[in-house]
């Protein structure tokens, strides 16, 4: 077991922990307080102050008040600080890979390996973008003289999931700020804390009072309040379609600028020339990652039909070996799921698979481990049937894959874009010629080949259709879709 460092134990003590809203540490107006879990014991974890409308007009306002000196701030002076933030959260690190897990549940190792570096190089990657970046652009036009300016939003809203709370939210408020926002901050209500860690790290970073303001509270009442808010003119949300459409008919309403990062339902084609081993170990590692909990793994493997019951008996082993346990056990390499809910919505789904003809290949049910017993533990499942089903067509948000076969490649592709989802799949096979094929003609933002859930600087991360609009992470469009365009002309007499 790893121990939590003086740091973690000292963040984690604060009864309750308070929010950071202009400036300020400060508790709930109405007192009202939010236990957080820690999901692989069923234990209370922390005690946080909990936002509600009245906190968060006040974290509204102040940073409608600091946006102007913000946006004005040079972007190097800008880019400043957010290196400074990048320094310090390499310097605790570890406390953040800590609560993540603690709080999420995931491996500490996938924390310390993948959560944290990435979000790190996320701020840091905006930090030199916003100080390349051309914001003005002189236009060639005769007889005037005409530049064109981008210029921040103003006041951006952020809501997060829960699943990766704090990479998410470096890869959201990174560009904003970059780009000269202010930002207030909605972390899910089951996962706050390692957001609220970085919020301390921000104040310590020194950026001006009011620049970042985070807000614990419920998603209906403090994130809705948000999104009706006249002073903030954009938001960017990442969550579920079901809340992303809400927000967005919200937003349309009110002609707000909306960037919408939401579900999926992902899809591996697996073709009759792949390696069968190395497809196996991938996808095996894709379902159990952050315990399925990600929005862009395979969850629909689709199998060419002369393959398939080898490929079948390669994965069944290969799920069989993950080491399932606590987070903060060194070693393991799934965690629980995230909530009771999360557990009983992936449960109840795998039900619901088999009453309607699947057949459950392996999984299905929490382990037997007897030191398992106190969290919210399942083991990674695998069903295999017809494509109406409901395993095949939801989002499960766990470690359930479903199986169905084809017989030729456009047998394959109708099946992958048969769901309105639209946000990543992969393809699997010896051929590039075929590969590269498929990867075009399977309908989302990212086409994977021969690998699954691939991320980089520099590679856009897409989305489309019921998975929104994409675009995150990492690429100088996602620093401009935080700005509006003004263009200044003067004729030339
Ligand atoms: O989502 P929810 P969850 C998706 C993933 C899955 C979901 C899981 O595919 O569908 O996120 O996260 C707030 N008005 N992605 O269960 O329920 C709520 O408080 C305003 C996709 O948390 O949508 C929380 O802070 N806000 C993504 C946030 O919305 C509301 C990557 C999300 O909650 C609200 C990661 C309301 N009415 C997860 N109701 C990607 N595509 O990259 C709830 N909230």
């Amino acid at each position: 077991m790893v121990s939590q460092t003086q740091k973690t134990q000292t963040f984690l003590a604060q009864a309750p922990i308070p929010f950071y809203s202009g400036g300020n540490w400060v508790n709930a107006r109405d007192g009202s307080i939010m236990e957080v879990e820690d999901p692989a014991e069923k234990q209370l974890l922390a005690t946080m102050a909990k936002a509600s409308r009245e906190d968060a007009e006040q974290a509204i306002l102040s940073a409608a008040s600091a946006a102007p000196a913000w946006a004005a701030r040079p972007a190097a002076e800008r880019a400043t600080l957010l290196r400074k933030l990048a320094d310090l959260c390499e310097r605790d690190a570890e406390e953040l890979s800590q609560l993540e897990a603690l709080d999420v549940g995931k491996p500490v190792e996938n924390a310390r390996g993948f959560d944290v570096p990435f979000g790190i190089e996320c701020i840091r990657y905006f930090a030199d973008l916003c100080e390349s970046q051309a914001f003005e652009q002189q236009l060639n036009i005769d007889g005037m003289n005409a530049r064109s300016v981008r210029v921040p939003h103003g006041v951006v809203g952020f809501i997060f999931p829960w699943n990766f709370p704090l990479t998410l939210c470096m890869w959201g408020i990174a560009p904003a700020l970059a780009a000269g926002n202010t930002v207030v901050v909605k972390p899910s209500e089951v996962t706050p804390l390692s957001t609220l860690y970085l919020a301390k790290l921000m104040d310590e970073a020194g950026f001006p009072a009011g620049v970042a303001s985070f807000l614990p509270g419920d998603g209906p009442e403090v994130g809705e309040f948000m999104t009706q808010h006249p002073k903030i003119k954009m938001m960017s949300f990442t969550g579920s379609s079901r809340v992303g459409r809400l927000i967005g008919q919200a937003c349309g309403a009110q002609l707000k600028p909306v960037k919408l990062e939401l579900g999926g339902k992902g899809a591996a084609v697996i073709c009759d020339d792949a390696d069968l081993d190395a497809t196996a170990a991938g996808l095996a590692g894709a379902i159990t990652l952050n315990t399925g909990q990600v929005c862009c793994t395979a969850t629909r493997w689709i199998v060419h039909e002369s393959v398939a019951d080898s490929f079948i008996e390669k994965v069944k082993a290969e799920l069989k070996k993950v080491a399932i346990g606590a987070g903060m056990v060194e070693g393991n390499q799934m965690g629980p799921v995230v909530s009771q809910r999360q557990l009983s919505t992936i449960l109840d789904y795998i039900a619901r698979g088999q009453a309607e003809g699947a057949e459950l290949l392996v999984g299905g049910k929490a382990p037997d481990d007897a030191a398992l017993q106190n969290g919210y533990y399942i083991e990674p499942s695998l069903l295999k049937g017809a494509e109406d089903n409901i395993c095949f067509k939801e989002e499960i948000f766990g470690p359930v894959a479903y199986i169905t076969t084809y017989s030729d490649d456009e047998d394959a592709l109708r099946q992958v874009n048969s769901l309105d989802y639209g946000l990543a799949n992969s393809v699997w096979t010896r051929d590039p010629a075929r590969a590269d094929r498929i990867a075009r003609l399977m309908v989302s933002g990212n086409s994977w080949i021969n690998a699954h859930n691939v991320f980089a600087y520099g590679l856009p991360y897409g989305a489309c259709n019921a998975s929104g609009h994409g675009g995150g992470v990492n690429s100088p469009e996602t620093l401009l879709d935080y700005t509006r365009n003004l263009s200044i002309a003067e004729p030339l007499v």
